[in-house]
């Protein structure tokens, strides 16, 4: 790895790495453009703690000032959440924020990249970009990384403002397993249900743990996509999260909204017009992530200092 130049781990992360104990990556996108203030530090702070409580280090990862922060301290975090500047970058903006020297939020693909060459192996995320509706077409940069990145990958599906069929399609031409967290389907981000197939159940974060040592053994280089249902009691209900999607899709097509903005936008304006649901959904689905990626870090590395 020659790209350490830039790559600044923070000192408990470091540490935490350095003697094979657990560590969770979080991205920074979803706490400077998807969740709205205050409940963006909130919840970027309570992610860390509910991570700390599973007995792993959270590595919150962004970009500032041009370096690749892993692990951000509470003033970093805070900038994150409140700054006006933070742009969103994802892979393809990772070099032109370093030679700039921006300050950015990392997207899931960025997150990922960044986290893989830091020696994570965990990632917690809300839901992850897809394949969007439309006929563009516009697919997120999530894919391919998904695609390319050996990592566990914990989330509640792709985003439901998104095309699902068309994305659960793309994950299997690209090789990314998919596994259904203590559920038969893939969850649908601010529901529990989808009627998309997973590849398989896992019950444990040992067999998740397994799961993964053996593609690693195979050699298989993609992500294993954990999907995990939102907690039913912040579940929002069907036929009313349909009706605000569809009115918050007309109102960004009205406004032409169109590249990085699009998700952003979507997410706002469902939490709008559902007065907050979509939001509480959010908020309670990214807590469960967090949780089940710091179990499955704690199994991976009690896993691996059992070995010689
Ligand atoms: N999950 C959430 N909220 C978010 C995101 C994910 O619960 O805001 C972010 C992630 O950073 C993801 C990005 O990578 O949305 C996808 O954006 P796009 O569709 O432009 O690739
Ligand atoms: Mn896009």
């Amino acid at each position: 790895m020659d790209n350490t130049e830039f790559l600044q781990t923070n000192r408990d992360v470091a540490a935490a790495l350095s003697d094979h104990r657990p560590v969770v990556a979080l991205e920074s996108t979803v706490i400077a453009h998807g969740l709205p203030r205050p409940q963006n530090i909130e919840t970027a702070e309570r992610l860390e703690q509910i991570v700390r409580a599973e007995g792993a280090t959270p590595a919150t990862i962004a970009v500032l000032d041009g370096m690749l922060c892993v692990g951000l301290d509470r003033p970093q975090l805070d900038q994150i959440a409140t700054r006006q500047d933070i742009k969103k970058l994802s892979v393809r903006d990772l070099a032109i924020g370093v030679a700039h020297k921006w300050n950015g939020a990392t997207t899931v693909a960025s997150t990922m990249w960044i986290a893989h060459r830091a020696g994570i192996k965990v990632f917690a995320t809300g839901g992850v970009g897809g394949v969007h509706r439309g006929s563009l077409p516009d697919v997120s940069a999530d894919l391919p990384q998904l695609a390319q990145i050996p990592m566990i990958v914990v989330c509640s599906g792709a985003k439901i403002v998104l095309d699902l069929p068309a994305t659960r399609e793309w994950l299997e031409t690209n090789s990314i397993t998919v596994v259904g967290y203590q559920c038969d389907e893939m969850p649908a981000f601010y529901s529990q249900t989808s009627g998309l197939p997973i590849d398989v159940r896992c019950d444990t974060p040992e067999e998740v743990a397994h799961l993964f040592a053996t593609q690693r053994h195979l050699d298989v280089r993609s992500a294993l996509l954990v999907t995990v249902p939102v907690p039913s009691d912040a579940e929002v209900e069907q036929s009313f999260l349909n009706k605000v999607l569809e009115d918050s899709l007309a109102q960004a097509e009205r406004d032409q909204i169109s590249g990085r903005n699009v998700t952003p936008f979507l997410l706002a304006q469902m939490s709008q017009r559902s007065d907050g649901a979509t939001l509480r959904a959010n908020i309670a689905l990214l807590e469960n992530n967090a949780r089940v990626a710091a179990q499955i870090a704690a199994t991976l590395s009690s896993v691996s200092e059992a070995r010689p």
